[in-house]
């Protein structure tokens, strides 16, 4: 059982009843605050810290969150008391011995910070949460407990342990092959434990078996950071797994990116840590109180002559079946051949700057993070793990010869393959992995780079082997079977989709089937490039997490997963790679050296917190990067800022459509948006980002120093990019038109002619078609939705032609291209599995299409803004989308006049829903809408009858 990694919803449906019968009483429904117990709502989902349960916190002040649920309307949340206590008994009388809120007036019900005493290391809390709403009485939750991981330094007792050394058949050269370390050690217990809860980080990547018995259900764990600053620890109750006498512990230590393979390739820049390492605590506690320690020290013994002869994340994994360590897990097994461990270096002192190892080239010298620390700290892993999240056979045999063969996964994904494989002992079967294939129907590499994506698994021969590699992953739809033995089955093979363990927080379907194919290709392309940090690609030797591509990203992307943990990780990523001076690095955690100083890619630093305060209420993160957000900030204005205008850009409007089809990126003038102008107007979109964090925060004087900085610069702006007679910027393309539109820079009275500009270099110019890169097709759906076209938008997603999401789609594509001449482009930089070119689009299927939205005056979807587009030719649309006060949904149906739209608000929040049709004409159920229960009519806007509606489901009618 793992604690900080694993995944229990709350949303489970048993809950419900259970939570039913506890609160079952005599509901008082009188017309006031009533302080008697009432049944008609209950509170549910309760989450510490997020949605993780049971949770290992290190946090100092972890929050809470809850949910209200009831079958009535109009509930809504008046005041809440918050219990923490130290045991069970104390928490089921409702009582706190810990700390008691007090009864706080308030109507939040997310995000609630624990202002109670200090918390203790290694202790179990309890908590609950008891509730009043508005006309009713009060409602207690169950409890629920969560676990404080190791909080201080001086907690951790363990040494780092591993071997420093390579064996005579390994290699650290360039396509380095080193060996899975392995370690065990043995146990003697005088009895079974009551608990004993391990803390361990393995590096690069591990897997723990206790008793022969593999320990939780994560993958290529854990996940990575700069591991000279900090190291993620899990939390594993081990109890279960423990005995009486003897017990065998054993970890295999794989390579991940702590022991990179490019490492003597360009150390100027890819970074590399050193030989996995292990740190391991157990801390055993008996019956009769006494306790005990199992830690990482010299008493374990390790080889790395076992059966995975090599592993890294590019080239892939050898496993050599004949080499497996038979016994290994088992109490009697001689390991004298094995060697004693070395006590090694923290990971932090092998502390190094770009600098150190720059002979050969002339980069500037970056030293980053925080200096004085001595060793890397310690924090517990709160973002979920990677997990194989779900598995599918192949589709197809394809281009079949004696012993070898093409399988076809059907989609793109990222993961492995299972075999299941029966043969003579020694044989070697090989498997490569790509995207696709070559017109002669063998696989097409040549945009994989330098990775070798290829395992191998050698037979031992004893009939079924079953198979799957441990430390690597690779992006593929095809795999290259070599050296198969016998006829194949379709049933032996099963490709494993990995990805991190989100809860998944969306669902979309409409009437055009292209339409869903493309949020099925968005969906693949999310999911393939979560890896404990968002990547650029599952596939080639990059893999890196490259800042810009997700410009927008993270924003559309809330839609499908639940990743607010993951992108508060990457903000701590982001934070710890900056350098001294306030650099911000383009890829972060910086396994890569560019610190180019463009403000597009550093952009997602803020943009990424914006969306975790607005699509989650996460406050604290915004308040945590404030400092550095602003120290970069100062960084870029003393540096560049010249004249009011920002100077400085690197990477153009990135991935815009080229001229030619061979090319990567675009050489004509007419289509490249002047570096200054895109610099200058994202510039002046993060000093309003910095506005609004500033005014969250209470600090007056920084806004009012954002402001005026964002006013000087728009005038500079104005006055050398916006030609006042043609109502246009700089060159006239979509993104310099657009930006300044997005961000809110052109004069009032030009807006629509601005907009009108874009809408022609669309429709005329590029013949209804996309004319957009990275940097302004994050901005471009919602700005044509909002402005009034969402007709064009609705062409954009739907065309077929190119360039186009859909002439991807018919090209073959089942993800999103890195380029949007991906068939026809030079192979060295064209992955077909990137997330970038989606820009806003997913925001826009959710908040355009489906019509949910938070209002952004009130995070985390408090206050609902649900308004569909309806464009012409969809007739329906089915989606929900899983808040943090819970579940919205927005089902609607469109046939001539008439519409039906299903829609359900969470309880404590509301939602104003705009319906295409004079107030007269709309229903609720069998009612006129404004006279039913939990609505009333607000305004007319446009041709929209605007309704405020309470809590609840509700089914909206209009017809004629
Ligand atoms: C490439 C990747 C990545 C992009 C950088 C700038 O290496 O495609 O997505 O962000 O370039």
């Amino acid at each position: 059982m793992t604690y900080s990694n694993h995944y229990a919803s709350l949303r489970t449906t048993a809950i419900l009843p259970l939570l039913a019968l506890l609160l079952a009483g005599t509901g008082l429904l009188t017309g006031c605050q009533s302080n008697e117990p009432d049944d008609s709502f209950w509170v549910s989902r309760l989450r510490v810290e997020s949605r993780l349960e049971p949770v290992v916190t290190d946090l100092t002040q972890p929050r809470f969150s809850w949910e209200i649920r009831s079958d009535e309307r109009d509930i809504n949340q008046t005041y809440y008391q918050l219990l923490v206590a130290s045991n069970q008994d104390v928490i089921e009388a409702d009582s706190a011995d810990v700390w008691d809120s007090g009864r706080i007036k308030s109507d939040v019900s997310i995000q609630l910070p624990y202002e109670g005493p200090a918390l203790k290391s290694r202790t179990t809390y309890y908590w609950k949460v008891k509730v009043w709403c508005k006309g009713k009485g009060f409602s207690v939750s169950p409890y629920m407990s969560w676990h404080t991981g190791l909080m201080q330094d001086t907690d951790w007792k363990a040494e780092w342990i591993g071997l420093d050394s390579v064996f005579a058949w390994e290699d650290t050269s360039k396509f380095s092959r080193l060996s899975a370390r392995y370690l065990r050690r043995t146990v003697e217990l005088p009895e079974p434990p009551e608990h004993a809860r391990l803390y361990m980080v393995g590096l690069g990547l591990y897997q723990l078996y206790v008793n022969g018995l593999r320990v939780g259900g994560h993958v290529v764990a854990p996940a990575p950071t700069d591991f000279t600053q900090e190291v993620k620890y899990t939390t594993f109750e081990l109890a279960p797994y423990l005995k009486q006498g003897t017990n065998v512990i054993g970890v295999v230590l794989g390579n991940g990116r702590f022991f990179n393979m490019r490492q003597h390739h360009k150390p100027w820049k890819v970074r590399t840590f050193g030989f996995p390492k292990l740190l391991f605590q157990m801390e055993l506690g008996y019956e009769d109180g006494s306790s005990d320690y199992i830690l990482s020290d010299t008493s374990w013994r390790v080889t790395a002559d076992g059966p995975i002869r090599s592993n890294n994340e590019f080239d892939g994994e050898e496993y050599d079946a004949t080499k497996e360590l038979t016994g290994w897990l088992a109490p009697d097994y001689d390991d004298s051949a094995w060697l004693p461990v070395q006590v090694t270096s923290d990971p932090g002192a092998n502390r190094r700057y770009f600098a150190d190892s720059l002979p050969q080239k002339n980069e500037p010298k970056t030293p980053h993070g925080d200096l004085t620390l001595k060793q890397a700290r310690r924090k517990a892993q709160l973002n979920e793990d990677m997990k194989v999240v779900l598995s599918r056979r192949p589709v197809a045999f394809l281009n079949k010869r004696p012993g070898a063969f093409i399988l076809d996964m059907g989609q793109n994904m990222a993961g492995w393959l299972r075999i299941q494989v029966n043969g003579e002992k020694g044989r070697t079967v090989t498997l490569r992995f790509a995207e696709s294939l070559n017109p002669d129907s063998t696989l097409y590499m040549d945009n994989l780079r330098e990775a070798k994506v290829t395992d191998t698994y050698t037979l031992k021969g004893v009939g079924e082997e079953l198979w799957e590699p441990a430390f690597v992953y690779h992006g593929f739809r095809y795999v290259e079977v070599l050296n198969w033995p016998g006829e194949p089955h379709i049933y032996q093979f099963l490709g494993q989709v990995v990805s991190d363990g989100f809860n998944t927080t969306g669902s979309f379907s409409s009437s055009n089937k292209l339409l869903d194919q493309l949020y099925s290709n968005a969906w693949w392309s999310v999911l393939g490039n979560y890896k404990g940090m968002p990547v650029d690609c599952p596939q080639r030797d990059e893999r890196q997490p490259w800042l810009g591509d997700r410009i927008a990203g993270s924003w559309g992307e809330s839609y499908l997963f639940d990743n607010q943990r993951l992108y508060a990780k990457w903000l701590d990523d982001i934070q710890q790679a900056m350098s001294q001076e306030g650099q911000i690095s383009d890829v972060s955690p910086n396994y890569y050296n560019y610190y180019t100083d463009n403000v597009t890619w550093p952009a997602t630093y803020f943009l990424v917190a914006q969306m975790l305060y607005r699509q989650y209420g996460d406050v604290y993160a915004v308040r945590k990067h404030y400092p550095s957000m602003k120290k970069w900030m100062q960084y870029m204005e003393s540096k560049y800022l010249k004249d009011g205008l920002m100077t400085r850009d690197k990477y153009g409007d990135w991935c815009m459509p080229p001229e030619s089809p061979e090319l990567i990126h675009a050489k004509d003038p007419a289509r490249l948006t002047d570096g200054t102008l895109i610099a200058t107007a994202y510039y002046i979109k993060l000093l309003q980002v910095m506005q609004e964090f500033a005014t969250l925060l209470g600090n007056n004087a920084d806004k009012t120093a954002f402001a005026a900085l964002a006013e000087k610069m728009t005038g500079a702006f104005q006055s050398r990019f916006y030609d006042k007679e043609a109502k246009q910027y700089g060159n006239n393309t979509v993104t310099a038109n657009l930006l300044p539109l997005a961000f809110n820079l052109v004069p009032e009275a030009d807006k629509q002619a601005v907009f009108d500009a874009i809408c022609r270099v669309i429709e005329v110019d590029n013949k209804g078609h996309i004319a957009s890169g990275v940097v302004g097709t994050a901005w471009l759906m919602r700005t044509l939705s909002s402005y009034g076209r969402p007709d064009l938008a609705y062409k954009l997603a739907t065309n077929t032609t190119y360039p186009s999401w859909g002439y991807m789609i018919k090209k073959g594509a089942t993800t999103i291209w890195e380029l949007w001449n991906g068939d026809t482009a030079n192979p060295w930089m064209n992955s077909q599995n990137h997330v970038m070119l989606l820009g806003d689009l997913l925001s826009w299927y959710y908040e355009h299409l489906a019509g949910i939205k938070s209002d952004p005056s009130t995070p985390a979807f408090k206050q609902i803004i649900m308004r569909p587009d309806f464009p012409d030719g969809l007739t329906f649309v089915k989606s929900y989308y899983y808040s943090s006060y819970g579940l919205i949904v927005s089902e609607w149906m469109r046939e001539g006049f008439k519409l039906t739209w299903n829609v359900v608000v969470p309880h404590n929040t509301e939602a104003f829903v705009y319906i295409p049709a004079p107030k007269g004409q709309v229903y609720e159920g069998d009612t006129k809408a404004d006279r039913a229960k939990g609505v009333s009519f607000v305004r007319t806007e446009g041709d929209r009858s605007v309704f405020k509606v309470k809590s609840g489901s509700y089914v909206f009618k209009v017809s004629q």
